[in-house]
């Protein structure tokens, strides 16, 4: 199935008056307060984010997983579906592969066919978390940090071998996340794990072709429960640190403790021009891979503002960020909970960029803590879905891309097409 702009347009009609009504009193609104709606807009059109290529099936849990039927089965219905949501909320312009889940034996047919959709490849993903068949070692206690050289070496090839599946594709980043610990006391030596992760990632670097970036992910816990090799931002500092210029952080928004403050993570990192990229959803308790903005909207907006507050006051010279999702659905259908965390990301977006930032630093330098929270409230409390709304309908998507998706029964026909019995590769 394909959505074409004609029937976008058609089904725009019955919503438009009303968007150009609320358009227009925003803007007005906006105006008086010396901000320039067009100009948001525009930024909000030009903003893409990368879909998980694992993310569009129906996830579980350990303890069930429940198909939504219609599910993508391969590589090429894949980023058939990435085009459906790139066609409603023009945001979905790139997408993020996962290695061997779904390995481009053709590359450039797959290449065609993303472009077709208007898909780039963003970053690749490695997977070291585990075992394949026709693999000599096992990951069970380790990879990139194991203990053995012979499992390690193979650990580096895979991602060695990773990149050169993203080179086909036109990819320019890898993104590496271990699940290397320990589960108990004892089990490993913090130091020995810590230093073979360096070598290896050094060792992968050397790999990397001169215009690609290799992101660093961290994460507290899980699957590993007493110890993780790459715990946190300041481990994957280090890391990146230890190879090279050319080697980043890389921020799971899932990937922290509970409470710990992600925007000013966000901001220290910025500052060391050391974020490479994000994987957006949202969390109650641990890497939950929710909604994004289903549970914390202020705080993504929070992160949002340090993000704008970074491009704008730029001095480490942060290359541009790879924004991508990484979220699993357990009981939503995976494609309107895409368009459902693309909006909050955009939402976010916009609000941060409404922020008065001369207002912030006057305030902060005459420490009038209440107006510095007034002028972030302010903003976050604008009704900003006009602007996501306004910068959709510019590049002819959709001005209410769920109502749009349920109208044309896009799931209905996915089912009729692939049938209901489907599983999506993935986590
Ligand atoms: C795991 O918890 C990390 O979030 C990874 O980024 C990702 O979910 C995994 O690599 C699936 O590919
Ligand atoms: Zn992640
Ligand atoms: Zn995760
Ligand atoms: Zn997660």
């Amino acid at each position: 199935m394909i959505i074409t702009k004609d029937q976008i347009n058609d089904l725009n009609q019955n919503a438009s008056a009303e968007q150009a009504e609320h358009f227009g009193f925003l803007k007005l609104a906006l105006d008086k307060k010396g901000i320039d709606a067009d100009e948001i807009v525009s930024k909000l059109a030009d903003f893409q984010v990368a879909i998980p290529s694992w993310a569009l099936g129906s996830g579980g849990t350990r303890f069930g997983r429940f198909s939504i039927g219609g599910e993508p089965t391969n590589l090429e219905q894949k980023l058939d579906d990435i085009g459906l949501l790139h066609a409603l909320t023009q945001t979905a312009g790139a997408v993020s592969l996962h290695i061997p889940w779904d390995i481009p034996s053709d590359a450039a047919g797959i290449k065609q066919r993303a472009d077709s959709h208007g898909i780039v490849f963003d970053a690749v993903n490695s997977n070291t978390f585990q075992d394949q068949n026709e693999q000599a070692q096992t990951y069970k206690y380790g990879s990139l940090a194991d203990r053995q050289a012979a499992v390690r070496e193979q650990a580096v090839a895979h991602n060695v071998e990773v990149i050169r599946y993203g080179k086909m594709l036109d990819s320019k980043s890898l993104t590496v996340w271990l699940a290397d610990g320990a589960s108990f006391p004892g089990q490993n030596n913090f130091r020995q794990s810590l230093q073979n992760t360096q070598k290896s990632l050094q060792e992968i670097y050397a790999e990397l072709p001169s215009d690609w970036r290799m992101f660093i992910e961290y994460k507290p816990y899980e699957p590993s429960f007493y110890s993780t090799v790459i715990q946190d931002w300041g481990t994957s500092l280090l890391l990146a640190e230890g190879c090279g210029e050319k080697a980043f952080c890389l921020v799971d928004l899932g990937h922290h403790l509970p409470n710990t403050n992600i925007e000013q993570i966000v901001a220290t990192l910025i500052m060391k021009g050391k974020l490479g990229g994000f994987h957006f959803n949202d969390s109650k308790y641990g890497d939950d891979d929710l909604t994004v903005g289903s549970i914390k909207p202020y705080q993504l907006f929070l992160i949002f503002n340090e993000l704008v507050y970074g491009m704008n006051h730029n001095d480490a010279n942060n290359p541009p960020l790879a924004w991508m999702i990484d979220a699993s659905h357990n009981i939503k259908d995976p494609l309107e909970d895409l368009i459902q965390s693309l909006e909050a990301i955009q939402l976010a977006y916009a609000q941060a960029l409404l922020v008065d930032t001369p207002a912030l630093q006057a305030a902060q330098a005459e420490s009038d803590v209440v107006l510095g929270q007034e002028i972030l409230q302010d903003a976050y409390r604008t009704d900003v879905r006009p602007l996501i709304r306004e910068a959709r309908l510019k590049r002819e998507g959709a001005i209410d891309p769920i109502a749009i998706y349920r109208k044309m029964k896009v799931r209905e026909n996915l089912i009729k097409e692939r049938g209901l019995k489907t599983v999506a590769t993935g986590l």
